[in-house]
């Protein structure tokens, strides 16, 4: 069995707490490691103070960890700048958002170098490396111009816009287009593996065998959907565990045991929260039966604090939530809790089987595994309601769900009240239907079906003359 190589921009190098604070996509690419006796490269998370830049091996329950630092500049130009100032919000279809700088490009593209130089090093002739990420869009083709001949596949986490859109990136083929030498590009759903497509097609005019496979150079270039999915029976098993522990039952306490609506999203632009505060004051304002009787909690770590837009929209949440706190609650009620503190995966299981309502209602997301985790962790014979949005990858087989438009916050708030009074057999049947498609689509199939792909034998790009097959 081949070896296998996950790069990532951050690497889950295991903390030492048994795991408890790791997302399951960690672990589940952790365990799928273990069975390949992989290696994980990537960034350490530290950025070094002058040019005190190291890397650090760790062997741990059979995986190899091979971690680099940044310098300052570096950070600052590919992580902080082009990566998260760039690519995210062009990529999560938000053009007023994007902030170019030539010099962060140059730090982005000189930042691959770097990695494709360490790694170089690494790589045995038979291994089978794994890119995970739009840090990472250029990789292959630095590796490729160091010699590496092995598979190399890519998958993006996040979405992938039409070429309208994507156009809008100044120089946008030095990025994009690099990502013709991988053998496989994979992405969340078929409209994301679509818009890569018809990029190729018809803003650069690649030649191609099929709508999914293209001619660069020698090379093929295969493109697929490869949805993330979650480990849905064992998220349903902790939830069960979690349901009757002190904790979740001191949070059922302190809310007199109202029904509880619960929202978990990384402090993002992308994950619509401001709006969705906007959607429960309109549930609120529409539904005075639900005055005092159900309470909202907002679960949001900060992230990426370091990007200015970042500290004003968490400022301009808490001022949301203070206002409909102000002008709805009671001495003995908070309609909106907020909380900006990470829990373990075992707490939120808990936490989500304890909720009526799954409201997850993002602008754009590559997948969102809130939702399905919402999902997983429910009490079949008493499931909560998932509220999503239309414009999450997990919409595509969250079709059971309720599905909204997170820009529509009347529409939103009238479909909170309609899950709340959703009657129990609509729920159940729901509920099956949802969870059902999580089982057939587990985490721990992804891996194995994203390596499958990249190993398929390619055919050659150019066809042989007839006198050399015959
Ligand atoms: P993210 O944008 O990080 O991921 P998401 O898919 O929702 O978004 O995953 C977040 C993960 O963090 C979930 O597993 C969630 O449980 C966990 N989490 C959130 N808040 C937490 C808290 N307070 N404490 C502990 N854990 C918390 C990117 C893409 C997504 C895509 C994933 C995976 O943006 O669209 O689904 O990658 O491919």
């Amino acid at each position: 069995m081949a070896r296998i190589i996950v790069v990532s921009n951050r690497v889950a190098v295991p903390s030492g707490d048994g795991g408890a604070r790791a997302g399951g996509l960690e672990v589940a690419l952790r365990s799928f490691l273990k069975r390949h006796r992989g290696l994980w490269f990537g960034w350490s998370g530290r950025v070094a103070q002058k040019n005190d830049v190291k890397t650090h091996t760790v062997e741990q329950a059979g995986v190899t960890y091979v971690t680099t630092d940044l310098s300052r500049v570096d950070h600052q130009e590919y992580y902080n700048g082009f990566a998260n100032r760039m690519l995210w919000p062009i990529l999560h279809y938000r053009l007023d958002l994007m902030e170019y700088f030539s010099r962060d490009l140059n730090g982005y593209l000189r930042v691959n170098e770097q990695f494709a130089t360490q790694l170089r090093e690494l790589i045995e002739p038979d291994d089978i490396i794994w890119v995970h990420d739009y840090h990472l869009l250029p990789l292959a083709k630095a590796l490729r111009d160091r010699g590496v001949e092995n598979r190399i596949g890519f998958f993006l986490h996040i979405p992938f816009p039409p070429p309208h859109i994507l156009t809008a990136l100044p120089k946008h083929e030095r990025v994009i287009l690099s990502l013709c030498h991988y053998d496989l590009v994979g992405f969340q759903t078929d409209g994301d593996a679509d818009n890569f497509a018809r990029y190729l097609a018809d803003e650069c005019r690649m030649p191609s065998r099929d709508p999914r496979t293209f001619i660069a150079g020698k090379r093929l270039v295969r493109i697929g959907a490869f949805p993330v999915g979650v480990e849905t029976a064992e998220l349903n098993r902790l939830a069960r565990r979690t349901e009757r522990s002190a904790f979740v039952r001191e949070v059922r306490h302190s809310l007199s045991d109202r029904p509880m609506i619960i929202g978990v999203d990384r402090l993002d632009y992308s994950k619509g929260i401001g709006l969705r505060i906007q959607a429960f004051e309109r549930f609120l304002a529409d539904n005075p039966r639900w005055h005092s009787a159900v309470t909202y909690l907002q679960i949001t770590p900060r992230s990426r604090s370091e990007i200015a837009g970042y500290a004003d929209m968490e400022r301009r949440i808490r001022e949301s939530i203070g206002r409909v706190n102000g002008r709805y609650g009671e001495a003995a009620w908070t309609p909106i809790r907020y909380v900006n503190r990470p829990y373990s995966r075992s707490a939120l299981a808990g936490l989500f089987r304890s909720s009526k309502v799954g409201l997850v209602t993002p602008l754009r997301d590559g997948m969102n595994l809130v939702a399905k985790e919402y999902v997983a962790a429910q009490d079949a014979d008493d499931p909560g309601v998932l509220i999503l949005s239309r414009f999450a990858g997990a919409a595509v087989e969250c079709q059971a769900a309720l599905l909204v438009n997170p820009y529509d916050p009347e529409a939103v708030g009238s479909t909170i009240a309609q899950a709340l009074a959703m009657p129990i057999d609509e729920r159940r049947g729901r509920h099956d239907e949802l969870y059902r498609v999580l089982s057939e689509n587990d985490i721990k199939f992804w891996g194995e079906r994203f390596i499958e792909a990249l190993t398929q034998p390619a055919r050659p790009a150019v066809a042989w003359p007839d006198k050399l097959s015959a």
